[in-house]
């Protein structure tokens, strides 16, 4: 997408106005929509934005930007979009002020917890958190200071793998490698599709461009996925891998690097424990044994494992769907085995841990799982049994934890920029369960499928309407920056920002009036226990900023100033005259950029023993469950699941511009399977699976394995109750009532949502 189509889409959107006009105001701002973060452009006359283009001079983003960056205007002025606190009697919704919400969610949570305990009482978060400024930097707070014993988030059907891998093999569960995309010369992106979803897991703007560079500089780029994506289109080679068995090939591409004696560790020689154990775990997975499962010739096993221990900038990238899939934890695992062995774990090109200007509130210690304790199933579910891992279960288990009576059935829930009923397997349940809460509080800027169901939604600002500066992201990104963006519009009348919001919440449970509760004493002391982390004296850094006049108000700014100052480039509070401050930052319009990654394995290690677990037994112990998956009858037909350009999870389609056009939510199936099935182009399929059925519009294409069909997730707009007007026109259909809540990857309980066996039929 370049930057003048983009343009010429927001224009045809919003009144196209005259470039030149005296009153237009420029402002810069990064786009808080997806990891690429892109710095944008945004034109405002009064209160009007009039266009949103790329922010060319951008440091980080250099002129990017995608469809979706272009419609923050469209979010800001969508009349749907909540302005005040709703609150629900009945079948009737009224507007209310801040303090009858408030009060009004105490007096529903009170006698929840009085009668039933905090054990009744759950939250659910997803995932516009993490790209939230204040909601990311102050979910703990709801979350640790009320007590709910667990929670429930989309995590689960996303990276839990791979928080498993990295939990297991480097000692935190946020420390995952990223490739190398700019620097490398072989690429391999298995379950991953930038084209669409602008990179995950991974900060890196273009992913496409880079692709292109990469093969323009005699490069290669290899695709393995089951449908021929945009990504594979742009690719050199396109390997279509029967869903579910990323892990088979991994074991033998890394089997066929120890059989050949190509093991090399580069960089992280000296740093690596457990070679020997891999290569004779690997050793009876030969290519020739996975060759039929997974699709993929030997022969092509082979030479594709040699160009990776050979390349001196190689690199594998698997991203969702080497996570959310039955092998999950397997695939994550072996994608940061195979780059170990070949050389690749934190060299140049190659998977490389990112080290953010301003530290991630994830970065925080995990009580009782601190330096990779693989102390999973520490307690389990109360109806399915099933175990914890990393403080979570899969969030399918929500609805049955909520519909089953008896001791510990959840009856308050917290929704946090969520919309489960869409995106989790079996939301339809959940659907269901919802309505019979006693107490259900949505922070949330929509009334839509999952918040319909709240008593009391309390809505956050809109992206324009506070400041940006990414905490979580920078996490993942293939270098280091920064970059501040000012709130563009002035909240109405005294709103909170989301951050309060949560601090009020979090009083409510500690019997206090959310209304009127102390919200500077909590933060003043959440911002005590951040600095306490970094050995720094928090009330000393906050008498001084009182003395300089600085961030009187406390949130999400103060803390974004002590995590930069106190971060790899930051002053440390005048130890490093020169060093990183917001307020050096802000000078900074257009980010600061603070270069490439560069290698750090050993100080990000902090499992015991200080060296990388390339064989965690709690993940090997899974290899018996690929062996059986081997000799298991294959599927005559199985669902993958996909993402677009123009489409956000489920909550972007309420954008005119974004949703207009030709139908997406379709069924993509090979012609020579529509054929066997009596299925037509354009006709309407029955697709059904254990889990229920669905009716969807059949498209048919080339670009996917025989034997699989395709379904985009985030649809199913047609709920009465919902204020979604343009999704409600545009509804699509629900694909995760196909997805069994109980197919998940075991060692990590994250959803199955690729490889489910179904059927389908004319409709
Ligand atoms: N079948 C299938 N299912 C999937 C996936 C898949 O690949 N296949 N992918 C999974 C993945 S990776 C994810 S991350 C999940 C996403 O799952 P969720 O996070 O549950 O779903 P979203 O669609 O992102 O919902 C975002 C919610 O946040 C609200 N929101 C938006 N902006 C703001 C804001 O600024 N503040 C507040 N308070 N609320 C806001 C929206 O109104 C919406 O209710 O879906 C998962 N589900
Ligand atoms: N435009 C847009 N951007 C987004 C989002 C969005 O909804 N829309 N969502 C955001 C979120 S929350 C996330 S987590 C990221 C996800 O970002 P990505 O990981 O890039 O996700 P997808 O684009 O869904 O690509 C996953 C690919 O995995 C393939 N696949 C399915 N099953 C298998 C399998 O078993 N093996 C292999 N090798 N491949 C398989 C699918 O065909 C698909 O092409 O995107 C983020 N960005
Ligand atoms: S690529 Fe992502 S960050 Fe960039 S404009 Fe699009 S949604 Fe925003
Ligand atoms: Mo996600």
């Amino acid at each position: 997408m370049t930057t003048d189509t983009a343009a010429t889409q927001c224009l045809e959107g919003i009144a196209s106005r005259d470039a030149t006009t005296p009153e237009r105001t420029i402002h810069l701002r990064t786009c808080p929509l997806c990891e690429a973060m892109c710095g944008l452009e945004v034109h405002v006359e009064g209160e009007q934005v009039v266009l949103i283009r790329a922010d060319r001079d951008d440091v980080w983003s250099k002129g990017h930007l995608c469809p979706k960056g272009t419609t923050l205007g469209h979010l800001h002025h969508d009349p749907d979009r909540l302005r005040v606190p709703m609150i629900r009697h009945g079948d009737t919704w009224r507007e209310a002020t801040w303090t009858e919400a408030f009060d009004r969610c105490t007096e529903l949570l009170a006698p929840v917890v009085a009668e039933h305990g905090i054990e009744a009482v759950t939250a659910y978060v997803g995932n516009p958190l993490a790209h939230a400024f204040s909601l990311g930097r102050y979910v703990g707070i709801l979350i640790g200071m009320s007590g709910i014993p667990m929670i429930y988030s989309a995590g689960t059907v996303d990276q839990w793998p791979k928080n498993v891998s990295s939990h297991l093999m480097y000692g935190g569960m946020w420390r995952i490698p990223v490739p190398d995309i700019p620097r490398t010369d072989l690429l391999v992106v298995m379950g991953a599709n930038p084209a669409a979803s602008q990179g995950s897991l991974l900060s890196c703007p273009d992913v496409m461009g880079h692709i292109d560079a990469i093969r323009a500089r005699g490069g290669k780029v290899v695709v393995v996925d089951p449908r021929r994506t945009g990504t594979a289109a742009k690719a050199d080679e396109w390997l279509a891998i029967t869903p579910g068995t990323d892990a088979a090939l991994l074991l033998a591409l890394c089997q066929v690097v120890f059989e050949e004696g190509l093991v090399r560790l580069g960089p992280a020689e000296g740093l690596v424990d457990g070679v020997d154990e891999v290569g004779r775990l690997v050793a009876d997975w030969t290519p020739e044994r996975v060759a039929a499962v997974t699709g993929i010739d030997a022969d092509r096993i082979r030479t594709l494992a040699r160009q990776l221990a050979t390349t001196e900038r190689a690199v594998v990238y698997g991203r969702i769907g080497t996570c959310n899939q039955e092998f999950g934890t397997l695939a994550s695992w072996l994608v940061d085995v195979l780059n170990t062995i070949t050389g690749h774990l934190d060299a140049e090109g190659g998977s490389m841990f990112p080290r953010p200007a301003a530290w991630p509130v994830t970065d925080l210690p995990m009580p009782g799982l601190e330096g990779g304790k693989p102390e999973f199933g520490r307690w389990k579910t109360r109806v399915r049994g099933a175990p914890e891992v990393l403080g979570h279960v899969p969030v399918s288990c929500l609805a049955e934890e909520i519909a089953t009576p008896g001791e510990g059935q959840i009856r308050a829930l917290f929704t946090v920029a969520g919309n489960p009923v869409l995106s989790a397997p079996g939301g339809d349940r959940l659907d269901e369960a919802l309505a019979g809460l006693d107490c259900m509080i949505s922070v949330d800027n929509w009334m839509n499928e999952t918040t319909r169901h709240a008593h009391v939604i309390l809505p956050g600002l809109s992206p324009l309407e506070q400041p940006h500066h990414d905490d979580l992201i920078w996490n993942f990104a293939v270098g280091s920056g920064a970059n501040w963006s000012p709130a563009i519009f002035p909240p109405a009348d005294g709103r909170p920002l989301e951050w309060e919001i949560l601090i009020r919440l979090a009083c409510a449970f500690l019997g206090q009036d959310a209304a009127t509760a102390d919200v500077t004493a909590i933060d003043d002391g959440y911002f005590d226990v951040m600095a306490s982390t970094r050995g720094i004296d928090g009330a000393a850094v906050r008498e001084r900023y009182a003395a300089e006049g600085l961030y009187a108000e406390g949130g999400p700014e103060r803390l974004l100033d002590l995590t930069l100052r106190s971060g790899p480039f930051g002053d440390r509070y005048g130890e490093v005259p020169d060093g990183l401050t917001l307020a050096r930052l802000k000078d900074q319009p257009h980010g600061v950029d603070l270069g490439p990654n560069v290698a750090q394995l050993a100080e990000i290690l902090t499992v015991p023993g200080g060296k990388v677990v390339l064989a965690p037994p709690y993940i090997t112990a899974d290899l018996p469950r690929l062996a059986a998956r081997l000799e298991r009858e294959p599927d005559d037909l199985v669902l993958v699941n996909r993402r677009h350009l123009r489409s956000n999870n489920s909550w972007m389609h309420n954008v005119k511009v974004l949703v207009t056009g030709k139908d997406r939510c379709t069924l993509q199936i090979h012609p020579s399977d529509a054929d066997r099935y009596g299925l037509v182009d354009g006709g309407v399929a029955t697709v059904a699976s254990e889990a229920g059925s669905i009716e969807v519009p059949v498209e048919l294409t080339a670009d996917i394995r025989p034997g699989v069909v395709s379904l985009p997730h985030g649809w199913g707009h047609d709920k009465p109750g919902t204020r979604t007007s343009i999704a409600s026109e545009h509804a699509g259909v629900n694909s995760n009532i196909l997805s069994p809540g109980t197919f998940v990857d075991v060692p990590s309980g994250n959803a199955a949502v690729n490889g489910i066996p179904v059927t389908v039929a004319p409709a």
